[in-house]
């Protein structure tokens, strides 16, 4: 039977979140850099790629105590993300998630260790981890740096302020989208197939459900930034809705944009069809995604 998705957040959130502080709370570090990782860490993040990876794995019958070290990385690195796009260089913001952003609650240089220090050791995190085999560690070690890295969301950040102030053709704006915000959601879902061991044939086609979702999910972003709950806008300050980047409500329109939605959206139940998750939980947080408030 399907959960309701304040079910599913609410639940497997604990789960998600003792991983990565029983893991951090470990480490020796200096006690104001290991506050500065918690707070970011702790700052309410709703834990959605973990989930989907967890979501997916399950869905497909394997076993879910594995996901979490692999979960718990790609959260440390989604978190060092936001970290370093909030920064003066980048996106220069004061609030996320509705409290101070790292540097300002802070200070600059905390805040880039801080980021720093999340993404190299969510890698020691995968490497360390006793649920995995050698094989496994590499593979998940490999696919992740290649997800976060100069081929994945660092250039999709690096093509986005590339971009800023300039209108970009649809096919720019999706390869920057593609990279950025949907690397890593593409991560979670490969990664939870791959650690459920399910064949090639299906792997493929949860790549595409994985692709679409990333994109559904930034096109939500984008309307959200339009047409959100005013409240809710005040509460997304440093969005992309404060500065003149191109963004799909932008070149195609708010109707074009949901239809655009729409369409991915048939293709992704199409692929959980074609895996048989049509009915699971992972069919759920998909439609969230797509008509997420915040
Ligand atoms: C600094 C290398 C580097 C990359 C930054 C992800 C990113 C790249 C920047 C964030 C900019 C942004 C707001 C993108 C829109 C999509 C997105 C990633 C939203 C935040 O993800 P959620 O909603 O966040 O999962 P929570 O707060 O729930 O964790």
């Amino acid at each position: 039977m399907q959960r309701s998705i304040d079910d599913i957040l609410k639940s497997e959130q604990d789960h998600i979140n003792n991983s990565l502080l029983n893991y951090i709370h470990q480490l020796e570090v200096p006690d104001r850099l290991k506050e500065s990782v918690l707070y970011s860490i702790e700052a309410g993040g709703k834990r959605l790629r973990p989930l989907l990876m967890k979501l997916t794995c399950e869905g497909l019958g394997g076993e879910v105590d594995k996901v979490y070290p692999a979960a718990a990385a790609l959260e440390m690195i989604h978190t060092y993300s936001l970290i370093h796009d909030d920064l003066p260089a980048m996106d220069d913001d004061m609030y996320r998630r509705g409290k101070l952003t790292n540097h300002k609650k802070y200070d600059e240089a905390t805040a880039i260790l801080a980021g720093d220090g999340l993404l190299t050791n969510s890698f020691h995190l995968v490497s360390t981890a006793t649920t995995y085999t050698d094989t496994q560690k590499v593979k998940l070690i490999s696919a992740l740096s290649k997800a976060s890295g100069l081929e994945g969301m660092v250039a999709g950040q690096y093509l986005d302020m590339e971009a800023e102030n300039k209108l970009v053709s649809i096919v720019d704006l999706e390869r920057i989208h593609h990279l950025k915000t949907g690397r890593l959601i593409s991560f979670a879902i490969e990664i939870g197939a791959y650690l459920a061991d399910v064949s090639e044939k299906k792997r493929a086609v949860l790549k595409r459900f994985g692709d679409c979702l990333g994109l559904i999910f930034q096109i939500q972003d984008d309307i959200l930034d339009v047409e959100g709950d005013q409240e809710l806008i005040g509460k997304r300050v440093g969005s992309d809705a404060d500065n003149d980047k191109s963004t799909y409500p932008g070149l195609l329109g708010i109707d074009g944009a949901k239809q655009y939605k729409a369409t991915l959206m048939a293709e992704a139940a199409e692929c959980l069809v074609e895996t048989g998750l049509e009915n699971t939980d992972l069919a759920v947080i998909s439609t969230y995604l797509s008509e997420r408030d915040q």
